[in-house]
């Protein structure tokens, strides 16, 4: 059985909307935020006390990214994932790693220096350079899918939910309102997923059980 430790919203949630999107058996525990702090034992379990952390038999993973690219290949064949042999394999990758690497990263510092923070650590400055930032970088995701319903390979793969889960942490984050009309129309289409829909359920569900505040 699959273990994926999550909290809400995080990127973790990249590896349960693939767990749902392909069907597979899992158990989901939820932390709180951040588990470093919080859920001081889970350092036991992942020293970095990071989520994810994707526990499958021996297998143990923290990158968001890599653990798409590991289920779709370890437990497929799916069409989630896009195949060396297919002309959009390069492509597929250069997504996957553009959703965390690229566009994930100047988020993050959006998230800290105007939520996480205690107040006098706060920084507007920072927070507004970085969302310019965020907002440069993901015009190549506007261009890409201007013109295309999903981002590669003529249909829905894991580049879409890792460059998917960083459009929602935009929309948590107050940025969607500025996303361009393509990118604006390709997240409709990606919420509109059963697979992100389940994921979505599966979350909520799991913090009420376990009685794990669910972050605003
Ligand atoms: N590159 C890693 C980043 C993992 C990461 O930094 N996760 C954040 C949550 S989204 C975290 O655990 N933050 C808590 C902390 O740094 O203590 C990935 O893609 O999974």
């Amino acid at each position: 059985m699959i273990t994926l430790y999550h909290c809400t919203a995080a990127r973790s949630f990249r590896p349960l909307w693939a767990l749902e999107e392909l069907n597979l058996s899992y158990e989901l525990k939820m932390l709180p935020f951040p588990p470093r702090v919080l859920a001081r034992d889970y350092l036991a379990l992942n020293p970095l006390g990071t989520i994810p952390l994707l526990i499958d038999g021996d297998t143990r993973m923290t990158e968001s990214a890599a653990i798409l690219q590991y289920l779709a290949a370890r437990h497929g064949p799916t069409p989630l994932a896009v195949g060396t042999d297919e002309p959009d394999y390069g492509a597929c990758l250069n997504w996957l790693h553009f959703g965390e690497a690229t566009l994930t990263f100047p988020q993050a510092l959006v998230l800290r220096y105007s939520k996480l923070e205690p107040e006098p650590r706060r920084s507007p400055q920072v927070a507004t350079d970085y969302a310019k930032w965020f907002f440069g970088r993901l015009r190549a995701v506007e261009a890409a899918v201007a013109g295309s319903e999903m981002l590669c390979a003529g249909r829905f793969t894991v580049a879409d939910i890792s460059v998917g889960y960083a459009l929602l942490l935009a929309q948590r984050l107050g940025l969607s309102r500025d996303f361009g009309p393509a990118v604006a129309a390709y997240w409709q289409r990606l919420q509109a997923r059963d697979g992100f829909r389940r994921a979505v359920e599966a979350e909520n569900l799991a913090s009420d059980q376990q009685q794990v505040a669910r972050r605003s």
